[in-house]
């Protein structure tokens, strides 16, 4: 079976992160082990939540799987506690990861427009150097604006995308995609370049909602099915899907959390795709 370590907190409420990865990528039939950046009571979206930072257990973790000699097939990062555990990150790579180990990065910071809460205008910059070290990254429009000092807007064409990759690679990434791109009234999709300059790119139905930890939803499904053997543009696909039918499925149940969606109920859906791959 193959091994995630998936990098990112534990909002104890919040259907976001850890508590998204975890049951998704484990229902991919992946072994997901985890390492919480923080522990807050819920995501940041809600007014008064408690954070524990979690920096000085990073790397205690890092060295005690080296001496276990565990391979990972996979590192994914999510959102990080502070700009100074964006360093620490880095250095967990270093130690942890092998030849055959894909560094799998969401730099989860931002949304429409603006930076989480918790983070300070320098913080973009620290995550950049993480991104720099990625086989693949997966940032949003934001994110990437950010991180490449591009102006954002919402309001654009295929070259300004195209432009954004182009500098999302400069940064150091083997591979970019951008995800919450959309052409056409109705579609929203991502967008991928390579080294090479080569692009793929895949949309859904736009839903007319935007709902809290959808981003990590995505990015969990897009490594895990890469694990399954999925290229990166299959699993972008499964991953886009899976979201969208997941925001469906959310929308139809009038009892649902604001604060996220309901991933469980479509559960069945993923692995029933998978199994069509
Ligand atoms: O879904 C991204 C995310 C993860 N973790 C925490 C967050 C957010 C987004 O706001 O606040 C704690």
């Amino acid at each position: 079976m193959k091994r995630i370590a998936s990098i990112q907190d534990i909002s104890c409420l919040g259907k976001c992160s850890l508590t998204v990865a975890l049951p998704v990528i484990s229902a991919m039939g992946v072994e997901c082990a985890i390492v919480p950046t923080a522990v807050l009571s819920t995501h940041t979206m809600f007014t008064g939540f408690t954070c524990k930072d979690l920096s000085d257990q990073l790397l205690p973790i890092a060295d005690h799987w080296k001496k276990e000699n565990l391979h990972f097939d996979a590192i994914y990062t999510g959102y990080l506690a502070s700009k100074e555990q964006c360093a620490e990150v880095c250095e967990f790579f270093d130690r942890v990861m092998d030849e055959n180990t894909l560094i799998f990065v969401d730099p989860a910071m931002a949304d429409n427009g603006k930076l989480y809460p918790a983070f300070s205008a320098e913080f973009p910059k620290e995550m950049a150097k993480v991104c720099a070290k990625a086989d693949v990254i997966v940032p949003n429009l934001t994110e990437a604006c950010l991180m490449t000092d591009t102006p954002y807007k919402t309001n654009y064409d295929e070259s300004y995308i195209r432009t954004l990759l182009q500098k999302l690679l400069a940064l150091g990434a083997k591979k970019a995609v951008l995800t919450g791109v959309s052409f056409e009234e109705g579609k929203l999709g991502a967008m991928r370049m390579d080294q090479e300059g080569n692009v793929f790119s895949y949309f859904t139905d736009r839903l007319p909602v935007s709902f809290h930890g959808t981003g990590d939803l995505f990015s969990s499904c897009c490594v895990g099915a890469m694990m399954r053997g999925a290229s990166l543009e299959q699993a972008l696909t499964v991953a886009a899907d899976y979201t969208a039918e997941t925001i469906r499925a959310t929308l139809e149940n009038p009892d649902h959390a604001w604060y996220g969606v309901d991933f469980e109920a479509t559960i069945p859906y993923l692995v029933k795709r998978l199994e069509q791959m």
